[in-house]
């Protein structure tokens, strides 16, 4: 089941049919039994014929803020490592790999974050830019995992590297979190074998491309939203984009127009372009 949020509303996709919920994003999203409800709502919505409610697509947010997991997986550790060997950081990275606590950081208001088909950002003050393609969380007020999406956890990497304190800088500026196309929602947690992929096109050539599984990950969903909730509430649940294994190499940098396609098995596509805000 799959929800999309468009300027005409809130449509419920199932495996045969489109309906229209006439809710708002939160009153729909926030509950638990998330998917019960919605299979609920496929007897009783308006349903929809033709394509037409797919244009103008938003984010599918509303009142949620965006939180992230950094240093989930290796690759992230070892590139973090790596890219701040000059400012003494490189240490960090490897204790918080190990740690029992999580790298958890904040990324987003929701105005801030774009969706399919919008613009993402890279900083004018930064020299090293690259997409991040994280498995991304939707948990309820409650604490509970109700669904997935997709998200890109834009990053400098020369802001982050010069200094680990800059990493609010690195990670948050105006469309620097995008997520999307839809809100995934099925009857029991995602698959560990769910594969997560990424494609960079510049002029319609593939620079970068790469593929993992979400099994790689070293902590559980359940571990990260569980610290993300600790001490923090969110009356309207909140996304946690759960980090990334996909680090393009390091002579890599994106530029405006390049174009950063992500996939999630299951939940589709998310492209963004690339521009300066
Ligand atoms: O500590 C740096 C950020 C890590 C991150 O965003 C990731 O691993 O995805
Ligand atoms: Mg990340």
């Amino acid at each position: 089941m799959k929800l999309y949020k468009t300027l005409k509303g809130v449509f419920l996709r199932s495996e045969s049919s489109v309906y229209k919920l006439n809710q708002q994003w939160d009153e729909v999203v926030n509950r638990d039994g998330l998917y019960n409800y919605l299979s609920a709502q496929t007897k009783t919505a308006e349903k929809i014929i033709g394509d037409d409610w797919q244009t103008d697509l938003l984010p599918p947010i509303a009142n949620q803020e965006v939180w992230a997991a950094g240093v989930t997986y290796l690759q992230s550790r070892d590139a973090r490592v790596e890219e701040s060997q000059t400012s003494g950081g490189s240490d960090l990275y490897k204790r918080v790999y190990d740690a029992e606590r999580p790298e958890i950081f904040f990324k987003s208001a929701p105005q801030r974050v774009v969706g399919h088909g919008q613009d993402v950002a890279i900083r004018k003050d930064s020299t090293w830019n690259v997409p991040e393609p994280e498995l991304t969380l939707f948990i309820n007020s409650k604490g509970s995992i109700q669904g997935y999406t997709i998200g890109n956890d834009m990053s400098s990497r020369s802001i982050e590297g010069e200094n680990a304190l800059y990493l609010p800088q690195a990670k948050t500026y105006d469309k620097s979190a995008a997520i999307g196309p839809c809100l995934y929602v099925i009857d029991s947690p995602i698959s560990q074998d769910t594969m997560i992929s990424i494609v960079i096109k510049r002029s319609d050539k593939a620079l970068y491309e790469g593929t993992t599984a979400l099994s790689r990950m070293k902590r559980s969903l359940d571990e990260l939203a569980g610290f993300l909730f600790r001490e923090l509430t969110f009356p309207s649940g909140c996304y946690l984009m759960t980090g990334t294994c996909l680090v393009p190499p390091n002579d890599f940098t994106l530029q405006p127009g390049d174009v950063v396609e992500i996939s999630i098995d299951g939940i589709g596509t998310l492209t963004n372009t690339v521009a300066y805000n």
